[in-house]
């Protein structure tokens, strides 16, 4: 018998993402946690070695291939499991424009909460320069989403599961309310059974 895929996850991170997504997608998975501190896995393995990035998230496929880079985990579960819907088909400008977002929510939420993660010692200008930026991006955010149910229309995508984690991520880092319909957003997809279960998996609220 094969080895299921194996996602490597740290609690609460952007691992989250991906996390809900194969869930969402109904996929056969194991958890490995990550200490990133360390760099070990909970049963004490290299994780470093495996993934010399060393960050989380990675997905182990069950041939030995390890992905990384987030947005491209959500490709993957989205591309591999079609009949859950997680992303429009490939071929065409509705994709395009869906991975347009997806990246811009890695590139400009994800990647821009470092001041308030990862940078110590950032001066207080900076600070508030990189509030304000991460501010106008998820005012873009919440004019994209509107009256929407979900990003892309009405059903759950790998979007929403990577919007949840920034959104999450950002309302906690600053301190602040979410704006337009975003607050509301984000406890519609609280209650779903996959985000239920991927935060009780990992231990978190
Ligand atoms: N480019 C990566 C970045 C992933 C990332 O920043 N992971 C964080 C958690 S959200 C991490 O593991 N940080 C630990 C480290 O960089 O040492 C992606 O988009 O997946």
């Amino acid at each position: 018998m094969t080895e299921p895929m194996k996602l490597f996850y740290t609690p609460g991170v952007c691992s989250l993402a991906p996390h809900i997504a194969l869930r969402e997608a109904g996929a056969t998975f194991e958890l490995v946690r990550v200490d990133l501190k360390t760099k070990k896995t909970a049963d004490g393995g290299d994780f470093a070695r495996l993934n010399p990035k060393s960050y989380v998230p990675a997905l182990l496929l069950p041939d030995g291939n390890l992905l990384t880079e987030t947005a491209v985990l959500l490709h993957y579960i989205a591309d591999t499991w079609p009949a859950a819907r997680l992303a429009p088909p490939r071929g065409d400008l509705v994709r395009i424009r869906f991975d347009e977002r997806l990246q811009f929510i890695a590139t400009e939420l994800h990647k821009g909460f470092a001041p308030f993660t990862v940078m110590p010692n950032v001066s207080e200008e900076s600070r508030r320069w990189a509030a304000q930026r991460l501010a106008d991006r998820v005012s873009l955010l919440a004019e994209a989403l509107a009256d929407r149910p979900f990003f892309h229309g009405e059903g759950f995508t790998v979007l929403d599961a990577y919007a949840y984690f920034a959104l999450r991520t950002y309302r906690y880092l600053l301190g602040v309310e979410l704006p337009g319909a975003l607050g509301a957003y984000l406890d519609r997809l609280s209650a779903r059974p996959a985000v239920r279960a991927a935060l009780a998996a990992e231990g978190i609220q």
